[in-house]
């Protein structure tokens, strides 16, 4: 993963600061490009631990088109709960009395994912995240592109149109309002000698916290759609528009940029899957996964 360390280092050394949406202000480049052959292995950040659980739980949620907390955080995944939790804050008056990021808010966060493991109805009020990813790739205004890809791969792999868009402008006033406009906002799938080649353009990027998550996401996608297809994985080709380094993970980043990378992991993937919307959990195992310990870092909401 020396591509991912080249990144950080890039964006310390050349990038320029720039204020952002969530006042935490970054360092900051505008285009630049990562690939990764996925015969070298699994692209996952050896140089902190990633909890790789969370990516795949992640993904199956988005492949299945679910836009709710609720899967996520039933199966212990956490990293999509700040921005509900604030908004419930916001629209019940609490705000004032939880400020962000301390303890007590911390604890509140808490109480706020309990009822929605427990209580369908608050759950349906308050842990939906919009017309995010998942409903735009299975129902971009009607179309299910995730499927629709799938067929064009089989029928005509040579096709320069094999994409899948998750930014759709007139949804866009909605996803503000709860969540986020889609980071990763469009990917191309391209074949050739056998190989299935991934493109994701991503529009904006937290290289520190997000960005290990979505090559691996990305690249387990490449790996699920190549196996349904009959193709074996390619290239992942992660290309970005705003990159960017946190102001508040500065000294995180100094000290990844000092550990040496471990040789890839490898996935495995149950060979008899041949859909791609009946993936579960226990279909994949990430063999030989050696990494140096987490490095924590708060998210900017
Ligand atoms: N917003 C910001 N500011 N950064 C992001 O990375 C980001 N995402 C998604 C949407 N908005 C974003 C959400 N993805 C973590 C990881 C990915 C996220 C959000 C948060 C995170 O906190 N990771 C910690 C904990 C991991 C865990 O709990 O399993 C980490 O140390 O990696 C980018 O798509």
């Amino acid at each position: 993963m020396k591509q991912y360390l080249d990144l950080m280092r890039h964006i310390r050394d050349c990038g320029v600061s720039k204020e952002d949406r969530t006042g935490t202000g970054t360092r900051s480049v505008f285009g630049y490009q990562m690939r990764f052959d996925l015969a070298e292995g699994f692209p996952l950040v050896t140089t902190k631990k990633v909890h790789l659980k969370s990516i795949i739980h992640e993904l199956l949620w988005f492949i299945r088109g679910d836009t709710n907390i609720r899967y996520l955080v039933q199966n212990g995944v956490n990293i999509w709960n700040d921005w509900p939790f604030q908004s419930w804050l916001n629209q019940t008056g609490q705000a004032d009395d939880f400020p962000m990021y301390t303890p007590l808010w911390r604890e509140q966060m808490k109480v706020f994912v309990e009822r929605i493991k427990e209580d369908e109805e608050f759950a349906s009020s308050y842990g939906d995240l919009g017309p995010v990813y998942g409903h735009q790739w299975r129902n971009f205004e009607g179309v299910d592109q995730l499927a629709q890809v799938v067929e064009d791969i089989k029928a005509n792999p040579d096709s320069r149109r094999l994409l899948v868009s998750a930014w759709n402008p007139k949804d866009l006033p909605v996803m503000v309002k709860s969540g986020l406009p889609p980071c990763h906002s469009l990917f191309q799938f391209y074949v050739t000698e056998g190989r299935l080649s991934c493109q994701l353009y991503q529009r904006s990027a937290d290289v520190f916290l997000g960005v290990p998550f979505n090559i691996a996401s990305y690249a387990l996608l490449t790996m699920m759609v190549a196996q349904v297809t009959g193709l074996k994985p390619g290239d992942f080709v992660h290309t970005f528009g705003d990159a960017h380094l946190y102001s508040n993970h500065l000294e995180q980043v100094e000290e990844q940029l000092g550990r040496q990378p471990f040789p890839l992991p490898t996935m495995a993937i149950n060979p008899d899957v041949s859909d791609l919307f009946a993936f579960r959990f226990e279909d994949f195992e990430l063999q030989g996964y050696q990494a140096h310990p987490h490095i924590s870092a708060p998210v900017a909401v």
